[in-house]
């Protein structure tokens, strides 16, 4: 079933008119039957020329907008204004501040693009920039991104699951982990040059996940927000999304995929392993040493009545869908 996202000029920074164009969407697809029991939403279809984005070919893509019946906020599904999401960023590479990235990153070139898969598989392959976005049918899904700092955002991501990727490169039964390394390439990311720039981070970034958390339907491989492919400052051309974890999971500009039997180092951890884990699943009762994880600021469109200080969800309110992956687990031990 196709139905047409609407029309991006109607999205601005009011507050109203995002909560109209949510209530729009929403009546539209309860019109159409979709709005219901249902977890799942197949929402909208939209391709390139219809978009306007996507540029290269006529390529249509299909979106699917995920709700999820664990909102216990009305807001929670309103998506955060594009120009914060693009304009408000951690991205170390391009600068530790949060204007930095968007600032630092308008010359990045993504073309040319390899992403390698390589490790405990039997089909290991290496994918170009044109099949980021043409291997696998893309699909809209409207997620929360928790960062550990303790702000929050709903962001509308274009991409495909990393399952779906899995899958084709064949893991075999040594696959235990799934390792991610961002591009290193000093030149273009003044933040690998320059270490007070980027933060003191070793570059370059790493990430990893359990093989069953790497698989999940929810996890995915972005290449796109808001309709249009990934701005640098994002994580162009392609990023991990994890929704049900702290942002730092989600490593941008992705150029190795990894299968591992063991745990591989992650970033943020290998730097101060009593803040971040290797887990890192979103949860209030678990503080960092820095920020109590009680609640969130919703970053929104920030007017005048938008109540933004939340409540923080276990698994950020996906629970449903992946507390069963850490049954018997200690999560404060593994936080
Ligand atoms: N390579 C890389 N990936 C990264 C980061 C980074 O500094 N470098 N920051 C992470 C953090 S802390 C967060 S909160 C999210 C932010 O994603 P966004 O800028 O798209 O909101 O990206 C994550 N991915
Ligand atoms: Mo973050």
């Amino acid at each position: 079933m196709l139905i047409k996202i609407p029309n991006k000029s109607h999205l601005n920074d009011s507050d109203v008119t995002q909560e109209s164009v949510y209530q729009e969407r929403r009546s539209l697809l309860k019109q159409l039957g979709f709005l219901g029991a249902g977890a799942l939403i197949s929402s909208a279809l939209a391709n390139k020329a219809k978009a306007g984005f996507f540029s290269d070919d006529d390529v249509s893509f299909k979106t699917q907008a995920l709700e999820y019946q664990t909102d216990t906020l009305n807001q929670a599904l309103i998506k955060t204004p594009e120009q914060k999401i693009i304009s408000h960023n951690n991205f170390y590479e391009f600068g530790a501040k949060k204007d930095q990235p968007a600032a630092l990153s308008q010359g990045f070139q993504v073309k040319p693009w390899q992403l390698t898969i390589s490790g405990a598989c039997d089909n290991p392959m290496t994918l170009d920039y044109d099949d980021l976005t043409k291997l696998f049918p893309l699909e809209e899904r409207i997620y929360r991104l928790r960062c550990v700092e303790a702000w929050s955002m709903v962001i509308p991501w274009i991409g495909f699951p990393l399952a779906s990727l899995l899958k084709r490169v064949m893991p075999n039964s040594k696959a235990n982990y799934v390792a991610f390394e961002t591009l290193h390439d000093p030149e273009q990311m003044p933040g690998q040059a320059n270490s007070r720039l980027g933060g003191g981070i070793q570059y370059p970034y790493v990430e990893g996940l359990r093989i069953d958390e790497a698989m999940n339907p929810l996890t995915l491989m972005s290449v796109g927000l808001y309709g249009k492919t990934l701005p640098p400052q994002n994580g162009a051309p392609i990023r991990l999304v994890v929704p049900w974890k702290y942002g730092f999971k989600s490593i941008k500009s992705i150029v190795s995929i990894k299968l591992l039997e063991q745990q591989p180092p992650t970033t943020w951890n290998k730097l101060a392993p009593n803040e971040y884990g290797f887990y890192a699943n979103v949860n209030p009762k678990h503080d960092h040493p820095r920020w109590s994880q009680a609640s969130e600021r919703r970053i929104t469109s920030g007017g005048l009545f938008s109540r933004n200080r939340i409540e923080t969800l276990p698994f950020n309110g996906y629970g449903e869908q992946v507390a069963d992956l850490y049954k018997g687990m200690n999560l404060s031990r593994h936080y």
